[in-house]
């Protein structure tokens, strides 16, 4: 009797997945029609439906040109839509229709595309491979959610049809991922960079060292890694990347369009240093390795030669390792730096990182000290931020210092939702979904001229972060907003329409096994 029941149970759920129907019978497996094509994230600049859709088919061909960059995203697209299609999905140069993967001249920018798709196929035109790459991503959130399983689903597989042209509103579109405070292994990073790609974020910052943890090999300071990286808040092993291991998250990250901004933060938050070589420290005494989650208590010492020497190698090999154009080298929170000091020692690091070819990244209190030329400064500011230092920052702006948008109580992936949020702090207040998109990176700082700002990044610090779901359920569905400010034009934005777009990203993150936030302020398609 109990067997039977099952059997029958059983039997009734696969009639309903046969017609497209979810089992837990809140909404459909499978639409019938497709995505409409202004319901991806971030909003695309402009939006022209019209004609028939497209089928993907057991005979689709993902068609490139002979080029190796387009190959490379036809080779990942079709990693995308086998596992759940089940179909062939031969990566080629030849044929007709399908899926088409074109670069070519146009109005298209670095990192834009255009996509069409009607009765006989999708193509994705850029003048840059990102823009392809860019292309890809909206085409996958066009298709359904179910798409991103990794075994096979009934479809039908629909792309609805017409036209979108789109190009990002900024070049920045960051996220940051604060190792020190715990670590995360290559393959936790490599989690995260396919999750931010989705997104169209295009820079990986990683914050490589802070008071509890050092993370980057040096081969010239081997203590930094080895006994500055051998723990973590809360005393866990901690861990390092050895050269290779950074060389490879690297790698990743640009087959992802997605450029590392390594951070080395000084001269504050900097006890795994001081606590590897004695010699660093003023007194000549290393303090022991720290596993709270105190801040500001630690300072290079900015009188020794040694230290420039010791920053030097640093950066010198951190450069090496890295192709991008930046280094960030931190500067927030140095109270235990005087002031005085403080702007003594940036103006002898600014010079080192463009010895070594990179241009500064600092956090915005190196607007209180004398940003070199080209050097962008990180905004961190909340509200309440003083008006004082708000001015510093727009001054620095108006003087020719690029800025990054990282209000902390809005994009700050580590502050809680709620008061009731078990993950993350809160020193910022308390962030939901809707305050964390409701505000315009271009009017943000008063004083500060548009064309200053080059974008936004959200950071997610790790004092309570641990492990990838962590990453996760602070981070969704924030930074699908912060992703948004930082690709669409204002034009798109608005938070009723954002909203409800959001919301089809939902059974997308359960797809891809993602555990987001269910925010009561959105209206989430699914029932659980
Ligand atoms: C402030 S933001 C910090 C970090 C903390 C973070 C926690 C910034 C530049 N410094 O050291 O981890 O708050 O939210």
């Amino acid at each position: 009797m109990r067997q039977h029941h099952r059997t029958l149970r059983l039997l009734g759920s696969l009639l309903l997945v046969a017609m497209g129907v979810s089992v837990t019978g809140a909404a459909p497996a499978q639409a019938a029609s497709p995505t409409p094509l202004d319901r991806v994230v971030p909003a695309p600049a402009s939006v022209a439906p019209s004609g028939s859709p497209y089928r993907i088919t057991p005979d689709t061909r993902i068609r490139v040109d002979d080029s190796r960059e387009a190959r490379r995203t036809g080779e990942y697209l079709a990693t995308v839509l086998r596992p759940s299609t089940g179909y062939r999905l031969p990566v080629t140069a030849h044929g007709a229709g399908g899926i088409r993967l074109r670069l070519a001249e146009g109005p298209f920018g670095a990192e834009g595309y255009r996509l069409d798709s009607g009765r006989k196929g999708v193509t994705i035109t850029a003048a840059k491979p990102a823009g392809l790459f860019h292309g890809v991503q909206t085409l996958r959130q066009l298709l359904p959610p179910a798409v991103e399983k990794d075994s096979v689903q009934p479809g039908p597989w629909l792309v609805a049809g017409g036209t979108i042209q789109d190009t990002p509103r900024y070049g920045w579109r960051g996220a940051m991922l604060d190792v020190s405070r715990h670590f995360f292994t290559v393959d936790q990073v490599k989690r995260y960079i396919d999750q931010l790609a989705l997104y169209k974020i295009n820079k990986l910052h990683l914050h490589l060292s802070d008071d509890q943890g050092w993370r980057i090999a040096i081969d010239s300071w081997p203590r930094l890694a080895t006994y500055g990286g051998s723990t973590q808040v809360g005393g866990g092993p901690g861990g390092h990347y050895t050269k290779a291991d950074y060389k490879e998250i690297v790698r990743y990250a640009a087959s992802r369009y997605l450029e590392v901004v390594p951070e080395i933060d000084m001269p504050g938050h900097t006890n795994a240093a001081l606590a590897s070589y004695a010699e660093l420290n003023c007194d000549g005494v290393a303090p022991p390795l720290y596993t709270g989650t105190d801040v500001g208590f630690s300072s290079l010492c900015v009188g020794k030669e040694i230290t420039y020497d010791f920053v030097d190698d640093v950066i010198r090999e951190l450069a090496a390792l890295t192709p991008g154009r930046y280094l960030h080298i931190g500067g927030d929170e140095a109270h235990s730096t005087s002031h005085a000091d403080y702007v003594k020692f940036m103006d002898r690091v600014q010079p080192i990182v463009a010895e070594y070819g990179k241009t500064v990244i600092g956090w915005h209190q190196l607007t209180g000290a004398n940003p070199s030329r080209g050097a962008l400064a990180q905004y961190w500011g909340l509200d309440g931020t003083s008006a004082e230092e708000k001015a510093q920052v727009a001054a620095a702006a108006r003087g020719g210092t690029g800025i990054i948008l990282s209000p902390a109580d809005r994009i700050y992936l580590d502050m809680k939702y709620t008061a009731d949020t078990p993950l993350g702090l809160d020193w910022a207040g308390l962030v939901e979904v809707k305050r964390s998109y409701d505000w315009d990176p271009g009017t943000y700082l008063p004083g500060a001229p548009a064309s200053a700002i080059r974008g936004v990044e959200a950071p997610l610090w790790t004092e309570t972060i641990a492990k990838s779901a962590d990453i996760e359920y602070m981070a969704f569905p924030r930074l699908a907003g912060a992703a948004e400010l930082g690709w669409s034009p204002a034009s798109t934005h608005e938070w009723e329409a954002y909203k409800v777009r959001l919301a089809a990203q939902g059974p997308r993150w359960e797809a891809l096994g993602i555990g987001y936030y269910r925010s009561p302020q959105v209206p989430w398609q699914t029932a659980e």
